[in-house]
């Protein structure tokens, strides 16, 4: 597909922020395909023979980001498969998380119409991933893992954000209260956006 069959939305937060909660409303309601780059990744962890399998796993445990070749090429396949059945509407859900997965993909794939980014507090994160934790099986749902995921996010993911800021293309959305609050914010925040 080309860059103009498609439109993407970037949907970025920190973790916890309530990003893949959001996404799911936004689907019911707006028909967007949601592709959350972390299921991508854990679905192709999971998939036998993988080569990418161990990466994967170390990456999401350690908190760090899994190369760009590896989580582009995912979402490229997924966008495909969307595409051919006739969606062209996405939500693309914690990616682009660094900088250089931000350049490659708005060159290789799609620009971007503008970045929706869930603001919240780190203590409020905190608390629901460790709620999460207590059923998710994630093996990134642990104080330690989060504290790495969270200085990652700063270090690495927020420059991201910034610079899509420069560019005007970023619509924030307060996220601390509950789901259905934070629902209104976003839609508000899409509309203001002309959707
Ligand atoms: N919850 C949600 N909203 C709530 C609200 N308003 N009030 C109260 N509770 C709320 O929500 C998290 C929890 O909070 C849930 O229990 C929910 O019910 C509750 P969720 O919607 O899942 O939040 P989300 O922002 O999606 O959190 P998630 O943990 O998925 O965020 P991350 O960004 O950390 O995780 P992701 O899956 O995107 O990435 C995981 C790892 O994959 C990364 O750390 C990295 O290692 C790797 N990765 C890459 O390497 N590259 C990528 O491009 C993407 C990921
Ligand atoms: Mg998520």
């Amino acid at each position: 597909f080309g860059p103009n069959e498609v439109s993407v939305i970037f949907v970025l937060g920190g973790p916890g922020a309530g990003k893949g909660t959001q996404c799911e409303k936004l689907v019911n309601e707006y028909g967007f395909v949601h592709l959350s780059a972390g299921d991508l990744l854990r679905e192709e962890q999971s998939r036998p023979n993988s080569q990418y399998g161990k990466l994967i796993a170390d990456c999401i445990k350690a908190g760090d980001i899994v190369p760009q070749e590896v989580t582009i090429g995912l979402l490229k396949n997924a966008m495909k498969e969307s595409v051919a059945k006739g969606k062209t509407r996405f939500l693309i859900d914690g990616f682009p998380r660094k900088m250089d997965q931000a350049l490659k993909f708005e060159e290789d794939v799609a620009v971007s119409k503008f970045t929706l980014f869930f603001e919240c507090p780190e203590e409020v994160m905190l608390k629901r991933l460790l709620k999460r934790g207590e059923t998710s099986g994630r093996t990134d749902d642990n104080i330690e893992s989060i504290r790495k995921r969270f200085v990652t996010f700063i270090e690495t993911s927020m420059p991201v954000v910034d610079y899509f800021e420069t560019q005007d293309r970023v619509v924030v959305v307060d996220c601390k209260q509950d789901p259905d609050v934070v629902y209104d914010n976003v839609k508000d925040a899409l509309h203001a956006r002309g959707i």
